[in-house]
């Protein structure tokens, strides 16, 4: 027999000998009402239409949704037989996660819907277990936020990172500072028409997250990826520093060399900086960043700092320390990709988010230990496995391959506590999927490359360890991951059927 289609893998998950349950316009649903509402919705769409108790029936059976006090933080346990299912929650994102769990449990047959008795017992191995959505590269409207943020909660993910800013254009109103949105976020690559976010579209994002138990992280790129500040406040940007490198990739992919104060349309990446020894930058940084806080409850503001490329290591050491000083005299903690580990005087307890490969090369792992030696955590992003825009195969038709061709199993064979020495779980926040959006213009295209590797990074974000449980292999991954089909047609997800998964 398969083992169950469950993805992330649950902690601990016992398959009962016994009848199962049957759930139909007969079975009601008791206990926590935000739980219920949602286990009502998720059932509706799965079958098509509502597919619990009406007020007309007389109740043969029962769905228990309870808090429970006692588990860890997220943590939930599902047993389900002929007689009924009990979700106990930990607190409101474990039942969350219990419902989505159960949602998964649902099978058809001939008379209606299944769930085969159980007994699990769950909980997350990391705190932080993020996506990323470049918003920047091409603009994807609130919806397709909204519908990647229902995507990655099913999964048990509980950070939605968004890539704000970039060369190509600056998404977010900044209303002290309103030429950034007014003449920098009008286009994107390929020409395609840009857009951007108003207070009022970022706050219904982050109302959408939060109710499904996930925090948004803002992400304002610097001191490189700032081309598009240039098209509004030009006093603030440094001339384009463009290698031979970036001429040849925008050759291959097109567009035309950065010039300040035009719109860049191209993939390079690495030739923009703002001006690192002015102290108009400073002020800059003070108002964009100090209004992000503002209109972010969660704890976190990323402040980029990858791929400085013309920017000298002192400068950009200069630069990453005052605006990791900002955000700590804001009150958040700074996310910045892993170079900025280098810097020193960079804010004690900064996290560096590691996007090096599953081996680290060129000092990568030096610059990712150095966030730890100075109090803070590390986010593994290893490229070569869970970053979601790398190429599934050679002939995919999206994606990027700087990386390398990601099949799904290389998306799934590695272990977060073994990519840096001396960064095992104690120093490890979490594990963060990203999706750069260079090739990806539509929520079609974010489904195509996302499904179904993301639940490869939901398994290295959540679950036990490769091995620790029988379900953590990769044979057991593509039959349960296969399993998830029917569930996700349902739920109008566009993934792409890999050969490598067993879908049924
Ligand atoms: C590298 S990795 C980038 C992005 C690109 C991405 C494409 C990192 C922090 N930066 O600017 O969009 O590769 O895969």
């Amino acid at each position: 027999m398969p083992d169950l289609p469950l993805v992330p893998a649950p902690a601990a998950v016992t398959v009962v000998d016994a009848a199962p349950f049957r759930l139909d316009a007969a079975t009601a649903v008791t206990g926590d009402a935000e739980a219920a509402a949602l286990l009502r919705a998720l059932l509706a769409e799965r079958a098509g239409s509502p597919l619990l108790l009406d007020a007309a029936g007389g109740v043969a059976s029962a769905v228990d949704l309870a808090l429970a006090a006692g588990g860890a933080p997220e943590s939930y346990r599902l047993t389900a037989d002929a007689a009924g299912v009990r979700i106990e929650g930990a607190d409101a994102a474990g039942l969350f996660y219990g419902v989505h769990t159960l949602v998964q449990l649902l099978v058809a047959d001939d008379e209606g819907w299944l769930v085969p008795a159980v007994e699990i017992a769950d909980a997350p191995r990391f705190t932080y277990r993020g996506v990323m959505l470049d918003v920047a590269r091409h603009f994807h409207p609130v919806a397709t936020v909204k519908a990647y943020i229902d995507r990655a909660a099913a999964l048990k993910f509980n950070h939605l990172h968004l890539h704000l800013s970039d060369d190509q254009g600056w998404r977010l109103r900044i209303d002290s500072r309103p030429l950034l949105t007014e003449q920098g976020s009008r286009t994107a690559i390929g020409g395609e028409p840009g857009g951007f976010y108003t207070h009022d579209d970022y706050r219904e994002i982050v109302a959408h997250a939060a109710a499904n138990h996930m925090t948004v992280v803002p992400e304002i790129d610097m001191p490189g990826h700032t081309h598009a500040v240039t098209l509004a406040y030009p006093e603030l940007s440094e001339e384009p520093v463009v290698t031979d490198e970036m001429r040849e990739i925008l050759r291959v992919y097109g567009g035309d060399e950065p010039v300040n104060g035009a719109p860049f349309q191209g993939l390079a990446v690495g030739f923009s900086s703002l001006r690192i020894h002015d102290e108009v930058t400073y002020a800059f940084l003070a108002d964009v960043l100090g209004e992000v806080a503002a209109l972010t409850p969660g704890p976190y503001l990323h402040v980029g700092g990858d791929e400085a490329l013309g920017t000298p290591a002192d400068d950009f050491a200069h630069f990453m320390a005052r605006a990791t000083a900002i955000v700590e005299g804001l009150g958040k903690t700074p996310i910045t990709w892993h170079e900025a580990g280098a810097a020193a005087g960079l804010s004690p307890g900064t996290v560096g988010q590691y996007w090096g490969f599953r081996t680290p090369i060129d000092g990568m792992d030096d610059k990712t230990r150095a966030f730890v030696a100075r109090g803070g955590q590390v986010i593994l992003s290893p490229a070569d496995a869970i970053y979601l825009d790398m190429k599934y195969a050679a002939d995919a038709p999206l994606g990027l391959q700087w990386a390398g061709i990601v099949p799904a199993r290389q998306a799934y064979e590695w272990d977060p506590a073994s990519v840096v020495d001396g960064v095992s779980d104690a120093e490890i926040l979490g594990v963060e999927a990203p999706l750069w959006a260079e090739t990806l213009s539509t929520l079609a295209d974010i489904d195509a490359m996302a499904f179904p590797r993301i639940g490869a990074a939901a398994e290295a974000a959540w679950s036990p360890p490769l091995g620790a449980t029988s379900q953590r292999t990769w044979e057991s991954f593509r039959e349960r991951v296969g399993g998830l089909a029917a569930l996700w047609t349902s739920r109008g997800i566009g993934f792409t059927r890999l050969p490598e998964i067993d879908w049924r």
